[in-house]
């Protein structure tokens, strides 16, 4: 199955466009195509041999021939011939923060710059800030990003991370040896990174689904291969353990590699305590850890696996916490913080769902830096079963991507009204992603953001100031009764540029005060405030808005993301505006 290696290939193709300065539809159109083919369930082999490539979503003629050619070859021409036009070093310079492809191409094109150490040479030398747009600071930054380049790649974000687990496992399953494969650990607790990949197999004939495992198309080094568990490195650097179990072994052992670690031991003395004993192999009944007759035990209890006679019934992992007299805890709380207990309680949040989302606050269209106009930004609402949609383009002083000024916000609230007067049945909010300025003055006049039904208050310049300076900028921000949302408020960048400086204690307590609604930005580079900041967030009594940030129609789709850190943060719909109805929404804004 070569569906990974052609996923690559249309990715590298889009970077290497983006270098280029190529049509951004047609980068976009490259990168939806790896996409698309990152999660096809069947080999693209299959594909080709039947003729159906066009039918992949994504996938039109043009690039349906590139991969009819690099399954038959082997290559693609049109990538050897851009990869012979631009050196391979400059791919790994897009990894630095603050580092776009404008940029890259600036450096090459204007100081010959190849690669990482080229690069950190020349910033050395001081030879950046000379160059248009770069200047001392620049230079500075990209020094202290270098090396976080080389450091970095110890944990994967996590929606790079989901296509290849789910091409192994798609893959896998198909082995005749395979009864079923999923995904456990960290990815399927939906932790924004990973440190690895953790499969769970069942099947009868361990030693062929070990064989077939390592054999795996994509999969580059054996690290470690044994009866019951495998490890492999992808070509890609991502370690990748697979567990093969009994079929009535499945649940504890899908639910054991689920983790997390810290969760799996609270349980397990909880479950001693009832004289239960949980492991990988089965839930056991143990009355000699219950009860007062502490018998002595041969061998340590996590490598003993307990008499068949004992072992309880576990249909699925509910049952598994019903016998433990838990109520069932989704894989997102299992972090071991509080949420034992709570279920223990039966006190776990009514936890939210996708379908309680009724609408996107955050979306930019062609006025700004989107790919689609404002109708067309709706129609992708519309059918994603949304009531509302609020366009929050960017305002003037980011003048690279036509930051809209006071007269511009006034003629695209106009043109949301008269769109309204047609619609039926749904509702375009007016709105703006106002700049908070180096300065901490918003970027538009008050009077502008007072007519607007939705006024979102983000950074996006001064990054680096003091923690002081930017969590006053933010708690300002919070003041201005006009300012609903703050948006993406740590702008971390994950895997690439972290939270900034900011004294988040600070900023939640004044939005307490203020009433302004926390943004939990779902885009999957940011998905920005995290799980650990949401909930703590939640503690001051903040509310939420779930939004995409969407820049194209696709992205919306990646609420999916934002709303599973809410649910690790454990919000309920009620702490979340967007699950409310339009008019209820705009009471609770505004209020
Ligand atoms: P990661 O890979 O760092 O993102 O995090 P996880 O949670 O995927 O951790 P990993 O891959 O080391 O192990 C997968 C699961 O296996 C983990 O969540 C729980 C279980 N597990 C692994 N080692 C231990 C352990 O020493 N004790 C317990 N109780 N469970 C473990
Ligand atoms: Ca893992
Ligand atoms: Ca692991
Ligand atoms: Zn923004």
């Amino acid at each position: 199955m070569k569906n990974l290696q052609v996923a690559q290939m249309f990715a590298e193709i889009a970077d290497l466009l983006d270098i280029k300065g190529d049509d951004p539809f047609k980068i976009r159109a490259y990168r939806r195509a790896a996409q698309s083919v990152s999660v096809l369930a069947d080999p693209i082999e299959d594909y080709h041999a039947g003729g159906r490539l066009g039918e992949i979503p994504n996938i039109g003629k043009a690039l349906a021939a590139k991969i009819a050619e690099k399954l038959d070859t082997g290559t693609c021409t049109y990538l050897e011939k851009l990869r012979a036009e631009l050196p391979a070093g400059l791919l790994e310079m897009l990894d630095i923060p603050g580092v776009g492809a404008r940029t890259v191409a600036l450096l090459y094109h204007q100081l010959g710059v190849k690669n990482l150490d080229e690069l950190e040479q020349a910033a050395r030398a001081g030879r950046l800030r000379n160059l248009p747009k770069l200047g001392e600071k620049t230079e500075q930054n990209i020094l202290s990003g270098i090396p976080q380049v080389r450091n970095r790649r110890r944990r994967t974000p996590s929606w790079q991370a989901w296509p290849v687990a789910r091409d192994l496992a798609a893959m896998l399953s198909q082995d005749k040896s395979v009864r079923r494969v999923e995904i456990a650990g960290s990815l399927r607790r939906y932790r924004d990174t990973v440190g690895d990949l953790d499969l769970v197999a069942v099947s009868e004939e361990p030693a062929a689904v070990m064989d077939a495992f390592t054999k795996l198309p994509g999969v580059g080094e054996v690290l470690a291969l044994g009866e019951t568990k495998t490890s492999v490195r992808t070509q890609t650097g991502l370690q990748v353990d697979l567990r093969v179990v009994r079929p009535d072994q499945f649940v504890t052992a899908l639910h054991h590699f689920t983790g997390s670690a810290e969760h799996n031991t609270q349980l397990r003395h909880l479950a001693r305590t009832k004289g239960i004993r949980v492991s990988e192999y089965g839930l056991f009944r143990s009355p000699e850890e219950g009860g007062k007759e502490v018998g002595a035990e041969p061998t340590s209890p996590d490598l003993a696996v307990p008499p068949e006679a004992d072992r309880l019934p576990v249909a699925d992992e509910t049952e598994i916490y019903h016998h433990l007299g838990l109520d069932y805890i989704p894989p997102e709380l299992r972090e071991g913080s509080g949420e034992i207990d709570a279920a223990a309680r039966g006190r776990l949040p009514d936890l939210l769902e996708l379908s309680d989302i009724r609408g996107d606050l955050h979306v930019h269209t062609t006025a700004s830096d989107g790919l689609f106009g404002i109708e067309e930004m709706v129609e992708a609402a519309r059918s994603r079963g949304y009531d509302y949609l609020a366009i929050t383009d960017h305002s003037k002083s980011l003048a690279m991507v036509h930051g809209l000024d006071e007269a511009r916000v006034k003629e695209q609230a106009a043109a949301i009204r008269s769109l309204n007067a047609r619609l039926e049945g749904f509702r375009v909010l007016s709105g703006i992603e106002v700049d908070i300025l180096p300065n901490g003055n918003l970027d538009l006049e008050d009077g502008c953001l007072a007519d607007l039904d939705v006024v979102i208050a983000s950074i996006h310049s001064g990054f680096r100031q003091s923690a002081g300076e930017l969590t006053a900028r933010l708690v300002g921000a919070t003041k201005n009764r006009h300012v609903d949302i703050i948006g993406h408020p740590t702008g971390r960048i994950i895997g690439k540029r972290d939270a900034y400086a900011l004294d988040t204690e600070a900023l939640f307590e004044a939005a307490a005060k203020t009433g302004t609604v926390m943004e939990i930005n779902s885009s999957v580079e940011r998905l920005d405030l995290s799980d650990t900041l949401s909930r703590r967030a939640r503690d001051f009594g903040l509310r939420f808005a779930i939004n995409t940030d969407a820049h194209d129609q696709d992205r919306l789709d990646e609420m999916f993301f934002g709303v599973k850190v809410a649910r690790r943060a454990w919000l309920s719909a009620t702490d979340v505006v967007n699950t409310r109805a339009a008019a209820d929404l705009l009471t609770a804004l505004k209020g």
